[in-house]
């Protein structure tokens, strides 16, 4: 049967305020974890991924879980291994001990993140390219996509791990225009993910139909994810704004942009 109830950790995030949104429309129960409260959501559980007796109760009866909680930008190796190495570990031995079936895992484009960006008429980077890590950050994605994998070979227990570009209303920069996931391209995506059948443990990548996409979407349609979203229309204005993406710029020359040279950092 297809998932009804589903836990959204990191409900008080930026993508988790928009999926609250979204994802009801397609016939979803949320039941939401964040360790801050959710604005407008007294039953939202406020937990955080350290408590691995709150986290059990919380995946409990849940057909499946978006795990989006967690540090989403750079911090040092202790704050990271805490919230999304340990953090990630602790909801996977939760979903196992309840037998929840599937996980969709907010991954990101950091894994790949020195990954060269291709040029304007190259192919867009497949999602089997080797992984390359910007950050610790990056890094911690890239051990959940592998924690996913040994959850499916040892226990059974699906992800689909969605390496997401730039989840945003609009896109803001140059950059996210090869990277943009449309808010409503990001709940079609989620929605495939959940109910696609054996996905074992797959990785796709989170964007929409953009012109200039440098990541390959074969995987995620194959999933039955249809985009409907292209950043292009914003290309004039921002390029207006911004000028034309220089290939000189380091900011540039990779997938990850400025988290190669300059990461944003977790401001808590
Ligand atoms: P966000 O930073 O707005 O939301 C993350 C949420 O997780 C926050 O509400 C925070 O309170 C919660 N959280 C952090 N540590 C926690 C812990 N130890 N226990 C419980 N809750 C905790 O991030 P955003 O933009 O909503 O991203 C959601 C997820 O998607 C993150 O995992 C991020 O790494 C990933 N992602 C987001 C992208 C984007 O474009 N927004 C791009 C690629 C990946
Ligand atoms: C991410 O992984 C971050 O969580 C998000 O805040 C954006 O900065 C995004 O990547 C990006 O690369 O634009």
């Amino acid at each position: 049967p297809a998932p009804r109830t589903v836990l959204l950790t990191g409900a008080a995030g930026r993508i988790g305020t928009l999926m609250r949104d979204l994802l009801p429309d397609y016939g979803y129960a949320l039941r939401l974890l964040d360790m801050r409260p959710v604005e407008g959501e007294p039953d939202a559980i406020v937990a955080d991924l350290a408590d691995r007796d709150a986290l059990r109760e919380a995946v409990r009866g849940v057909d499946a879980i978006i795990h989006l909680a967690g540090i989403s930008l750079e911090a040092s190796f202790e704050k990271i291994l805490k919230a999304n190495i340990e953090g990630t570990y602790h909801l996977y031995e939760a979903a196992r001990e309840e037998g929840v079936r599937r996980i969709v895992f907010a991954s990101s484009n950091h894994v790949v993140g020195h990954t060269p960006a291709p040029a304007p008429g190259e192919p867009p980077v497949p999602v089997g390219t080797p992984r390359r890590p910007d950050t610790f950050y990056g890094l911690s994605k890239s051990f959940g996509e592998d924690l996913a994998q040994l959850y499916w070979d040892r226990h059974g227990l699906e992800t689909v791990s969605v390496r997401i570009g730039s989840c945003f209303p609009e896109p803001t920069s140059v950059r996210m225009l090869s990277l943009w996931l449309s808010p409503a391209d990001a709940a079609r995506l989620f929605h495939a993910a959940l109910t696609a059948e054996n996905v074992g443990h797959t990785v796709v990548h989170g964007v929409s139909a953009n012109t200039r996409l440098w990541l390959d979407l074969t995987s995620a349609r194959a999933l039955g994810y249809e985009p409907r979203d292209d950043s292009e229309q914003y290309a004039g204005k921002l390029i207006a704004e911004q000028g034309e993406p220089d290939p000189g710029d380091p900011a540039h020359r990779c997938i990850g942009g400025h988290f190669v040279t300059d990461p944003p950092v977790w401001p808590y």
